[in-house]
């Protein structure tokens, strides 16, 4: 259904955590960001509602708002993926997941789901990478953090903008989107050293014109 190389190119990540708002709620502001985000273009919606002032704890809520964010990917044309949980993804019918090397499988989802489900699988390492490669459940290899980030938690070292270079050079050829404190002036050189694109939570739902910061990300 869809490309994964076209999809991977602009690759926006949000949940309410992400999207602080002094007068809306997070909620309706997540909403608000990821419309704004659709119309200026961005290839691909990752919902990611997870950790401090996030709907975790209220699951119902939580899939409630994940219908509507795919609702809203739905009507521009833009897969919607879900971070983690693969429950959900297939409740809600989204177009993929995306999975941690802690998570389920991908070999796993595919015994679980008849759904096409695109699958994408988060790397840090040239050895997860080589891994990745040999899977052939894995559409897609999220490799980072390029560099230090507060949007995820204990995150990994960062892997800095060479590396996916290193990793063309040494044969990876699956479909790469680079993440982690990913900025426009960044994105030039990480798609000449390889990456098919990148993905980005705050440098659009912490930007002050959500659209602007789309189109400089393009
Ligand atoms: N995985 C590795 S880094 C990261 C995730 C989810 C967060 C990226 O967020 P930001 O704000 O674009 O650095
Ligand atoms: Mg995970």
């Amino acid at each position: 259904m869809y490309d994964v190389r076209q999809m991977l190119k602009l690759y926006f990540i949000a949940g309410t955590q992400d999207c602080p708002n002094p007068t809306a709620d997070r909620i309706q502001n997540l909403l608000l960001i990821l419309e704004q985000a659709l119309q200026a273009g961005i290839t691909c919606f990752q919902f990611r509602d997870k950790g401090k002032n996030s709907l975790e704890e209220q699951p119902e809520s939580q899939k409630n708002l994940a219908i509507q964010c795919r609702d809203l990917c739905r009507r521009y044309q833009v897969p919607f993926i879900v971070d983690d949980n693969v429950a959900l993804a297939i409740e809600i019918g989204a177009d993929g997941v995306h999975v941690g090397q802690q998570d389920m499988s991908p070999i796993m989802i595919r015994q679980i789901t008849n759904q096409p489900l695109i699958i994408g699988l988060s790397n840090n390492t040239l050895e997860d990478l080589w891994r990745s490669e040999q899977i052939i459940e894995v559409d897609y290899c999220g490799v980072g953090p390029v560099f230090p980030t507060n949007s995820k938690a204990n995150h990994n070292p960062s892997i800095g903008l060479d590396f996916i270079k290193k990793a063309r050079e040494a044969g990876i050829r699956k479909p790469i989107v680079a993440i982690g404190g990913i900025k426009e002036e960044h994105i030039v050189t990480l798609k000449e050293n390889g990456a098919d694109g990148v993905a980005v939570i705050s440098a659009i739902s912490l930007a002050s014109d959500v659209s602007r910061a789309v189109k400089a990300l393009q």
